[in-house]
């Protein structure tokens, strides 16, 4: 066979090649496409899961301060909790009355150290957090035995120091020596710091409350009911594998008309084993 017999075949091997080397780049790209626009799908999924979760518990919001007002104009007891739904998200809202629960501000060490221990820390480890939390609230500059005051704080290379002073709000815990280890939504349904009162409502208080009253030997913690009227509002959204908690804590108003006012905002996206469970399937709105 000469060489102009052979070129024809060659070259058609060539091309066939060629065309075969084409083919698979271009099914490479679809592929690849295929998987950028399933991705794009699936941030966009992601997105408006997270733009309803957050909506849905904005709203939620609102309608437990609905529910609180309701209540307490017929006379009734606030729900302690409520399932309801925004279109696909299913919302739990858990209600607490803050005069149900210890007020850091006003507590002194020995019954904040005796409720961390039923909370299952241990004895000395509750004291030296009861102590340090006393002393970042005193107006004062001596440390308590197993307190710390700025100097202890400077010696640890805190970038916090004593506030010396009332806490505003239980996310301000985190800036006080070692308290940031506990875990705050824990923290936060037993500890308040809004119900301005060294006394306990045992009718609204947990049961790891009532334990460590009992004791403290101070049953005589029954409450006498104050003007105050704030609540926290746990709010837990679900959508499809998204979850997400939002944590307020609300001034409802004395006066018909009045706005409540929100003194406390925790928020963020958590395990959806954690969000919102069985609810019944009541609307909303
Ligand atoms: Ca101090």
């Amino acid at each position: 066979m000469n060489q102009s017999d052979r070129s024809p075949g060659r070259h058609g091997g060539f091309a066939l090649v060629f065309v075969l080397w084409i083919l698979m780049l271009a099914g490479f790209l679809a592929a690849t496409n295929a998987q950028s626009s399933r991705s794009n799908a699936l941030t966009t999924l992601g997105y408006s899961n997270h733009a309803a979760l957050r909506w849905s518990a904005k709203a939620g919001l609102s309608v437990a301060i609905n529910e609180i007002a309701g209540a307490k104009t017929r006379g009734e007891a606030v729900p302690l909790s409520f399932g309801c739904r925004f279109g696909e998200v299913d919302l739990l809202v858990e209600l607490q009355d803050e005069q149900g629960k210890i007020d850091l501000n006003v507590a002194g060490p020995a019954s904040v150290g005796a409720v961390l221990v039923e909370l299952g820390v241990d004895d000395k480890s509750a004291a030296g957090l009861a102590d340090k939390l006393a002393d970042y609230v005193d107006t004062d500059e001596l440390q308590r035995p197993q307190g710390a005051e700025a100097i202890q704080y400077t010696q640890t290379k805190s970038l916090d120091e004593p506030r010396n002073g009332s806490l505003n709000s239980l996310l301000e815990l985190a800036r006080v020596l070692d308290w940031d280890s506990l875990p705050i939504d824990e923290v936060s349904r037993h500890f308040t710091v809004h119900s301005g009162s060294s006394r306990v409502d045992r009718s609204l208080a947990s049961t790891e409350l009532l334990r460590a009253i009992d004791v403290l030997g101070k049953p005589g913690s029954a409450f006498k009911p104050s003007s105050k009227r704030t609540y926290t509002v746990r709010l837990s959204a679900k959508r499809d594998n998204d979850a997400y908690q939002q944590t307020n804590v609300v001034d409802m108003p004395h006066i018909a008309g009045q706005s409540a006012r929100v003194l406390e905002t925790a928020f963020g996206f958590i395990p959806p084993a954690e969000g919102a469970k069985s609810i019944d399937a009541r609307s909303c709105v």
